[in-house]
């Protein structure tokens, strides 16, 4: 009895000083991982990478996957209530959870979150390395620091050549020399261009390509976590057709919580009608096309802008950038009209995969009025790249009109000199799903004849009614088109009845005619629901539209003026 006593207390023992042992060593990591995330803190060079991760394998058994500390795997932080001001206040600096960033280590570890198949492909892409570009505007230190280290960690040394960070003037005394003592003592060359003034994100990006040494420039976000083996397969593909414009998966790091969050590999982009990028479901001519292998590199209409791989000479070439868009926008949009009709292919990557912080607010300033930035370079993409289409998309947004957006002779000699192919050529041939019809009888409003009533879709959504308002002649939400499948489309959705006497609903145009099959009689200024036999008409009072008997009264008489068949 007093023996087995006697041993169960040396057992005590050894359970209580492990226990001791691993509480120290935790909290040293955890003063370690805090202290990397703070500008003026050099960890570096208190303990090289290498050691380490060394350490880390020693310890846990596994490179640089350490289980422990806030955000380690991709884990969301959550912030105690304690905190929540401050929280709050921090969180407008970058329209994200800056003090959760900050907690996490800029080493953090994340899950491989590749689909099986892509695990056991292998490539041959040892003649290709890649510059990695980075432009900023007064980043958070924790998540410009974050998307280095994740490059470093997770790129193999000799496809990464280089990383290239491009300040756009910003106004943070870290991002100065701090930034510069602490890139030193990297395992792989990193520099810092200056931009003199501030200049947006495209002629930044030009500089950052301007003194890149690799093959490949590979673009990212300052606010980007790479994961395991998210390089090897964009190069593939560089390699394969040089061509190629490759994008990763982008991957959802909250801007809440900074939890990695996967995304879908069923997405594509695309854009609206007031030509913002927009993700999509990727077509079912596409899956057939890969023979339903999701693993396999997806063509998709556009990008999203901020994560991609060119090949350096193909950059040049195809026309690099405008260096005429200031700020942000538009870059994208006309980036992927550009390699599209001039012979290029844009690729989803669907092995590779990166998380980006989405915001929903943009936190820096906008010189000049955010709608003056936006709508130049809206137009100088429309006007270049969309042929006769720009008179459709002036129809949708009248109000950009007026927006002086510089010369572009430049830009037009080069679509030239490349002998691009017609708008018309990309939505018939890499984009037939896009909501741009290719044909239509009407393009405007529907103005209720006797009235000053329009329809408006209000900016609702799917599964919504559509509504009547005062017409206001601005165009947008009031602009719907009389499709050659006989759709009354406005943006992606189409005017849908389901019920005799039901209300008009917004549903996704499903081009299978049905419930959204209409007919406009030009004599009588009937809108007709063919499924139905009833007659569009709007309620005296209210805004809510519904189809009734027809009858031939004002209520259901819509004017679509010049309506008129090819
Ligand atoms: O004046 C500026 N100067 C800059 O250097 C404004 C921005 N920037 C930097 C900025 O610090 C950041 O690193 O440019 C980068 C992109 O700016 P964000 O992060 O504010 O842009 P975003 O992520 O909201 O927007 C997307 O669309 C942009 C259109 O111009 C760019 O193409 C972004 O790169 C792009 N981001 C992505 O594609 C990531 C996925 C988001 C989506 C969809
Ligand atoms: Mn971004």
């Amino acid at each position: 009895m007093r023996y087995i006593k006697v041993k169960h207390l040396q057992y005590c023992k050894i359970i209580l000083a492990t226990s001791v042992v691993w509480f120290l060593l935790d909290i040293f990591l955890i003063m370690y991982f805090f202290e990397c995330a703070n500008p003026t803190a050099n960890c570096e060079t208190k303990v090289k990478q290498t050691e380490k991760q060394g350490l880390l394998k020693k310890i846990f058994g596994f490179g640089d996957k350490a289980p422990t500390g806030p955000g380690e795997m991709g884990k969301a932080v959550h912030i105690p209530k304690a905190e929540e001001e401050r929280m709050k206040e921090m969180f407008k600096i970058n329209q994200f959870n800056l003090m959760a960033s900050d907690l996490i280590s800029v080493n953090r570890s994340l899950p491989d979150v590749r689909m099986e198949a892509c695990k056991s492909k292998s490539y041959e892409n040892s003649e290709l390395d890649t510059s990695v570009i980075i432009v900023f505007h007064n980043e958070a230190w924790s998540t410009l620091l974050r998307t280095i280290h994740s490059v470093i960690n997770r790129s193999p040394r000799h496809l990464l050549k280089e990383i290239i960070l491009v300040d756009d003037a910003s106004e943070r005394e870290f991002l100065g020399k701090p930034l510069e003592n602490y890139i030193k003592n990297l395992s792989v060359p990193v520099h810092v261009e200056r931009m003199e003034q501030r200049n947006g994100l495209v002629r930044a990006r030009l500089r950052g390509a301007k003194r890149s040494l690799g093959k490949v420039l590979t673009f990212l976000d300052a606010h980007c976590e790479c994961t395991t083996g998210w390089l090897e397969p964009l190069l593939e593909e560089i390699r394969k057709n040089r061509r190629a414009v490759v994008c990763p998966i982008i991957d959802v790091i909250s801007d809440d919580t900074f939890e990695y969050i996967t995304g879908s590999d069923m997405t594509w982009g695309g854009f609206n009608w007031k030509l913002n990028f927009r993700w999509y479901p990727v077509s079912q001519r596409e899956m057939d096309r890969r023979g339903n292998d999701r693993s396999l590199p997806l063509r998709t209409p556009t990008m999203a802008g901020g994560l991609f791989s060119i090949h350096r000479d193909y950059f040049y070439e195809v026309g690099s950038y405008d260096s005429g868009m200031d700020i942000w926008g538009g870059e994208n949009l006309e980036m992927s009209f550009r390699i599209w009709q001039c012979g290029g292919e844009i690729m989803i990557v669907t092995c590779s995969r990166v998380g980006h912080v989405f915001r929903k607010l943009s936190p820096y300033s906008w010189p000049g009025g955010v709608a003056k930035i936006l709508n130049t370079n809206t137009r100088r993409t429309v006007e270049v790249w969309m042929d006769s289409y720009k008179e459709f998309f002036y129809k949708v947004n009248p109000g950009v009109k007026g927006t002086d957006f510089g010369d572009i002779t430049e830009r037009l000699a080069l679509r030239e000199k490349l002998q691009c192919k017609p708008f018309r050529w990309y939505l018939q041939n890499i984009y037939p799903e896009s909501q741009m019809p290719l044909n239509y009888a009407y393009l405007g409003e529907i103005r209720q004849k006797a009235t000053n009533l329009c329809l408006d879709s209000m900016g609702r959504k799917q599964g919504e009614n559509v509504g009547a308002v005062g017409c206001h002649n601005l165009g947008g939400n009031q602009v719907f088109a009389f499709t050659a499948k006989k759709e009354l489309q406005t943006d992606d959705l189409c005017l849908d009845v389901s019920a005799i006497g039901g209300p008009v609903k917004l549903f996704k145009c499903h081009g299978l005619s049905g419930n959204q099959l209409w007919e406009y009689d030009k004599e009588t200024f009937a809108l007709k629901h063919v499924n139905s036999k009833q007659c569009l008409g709007a309620p005296k009072t209210g805004d809510m539209p519904t189809i009734s008997t027809c009858t031939g009264e004002m209520s259901q008489k819509w004017l679509l003026k010049d309506f008129e068949w090819d």
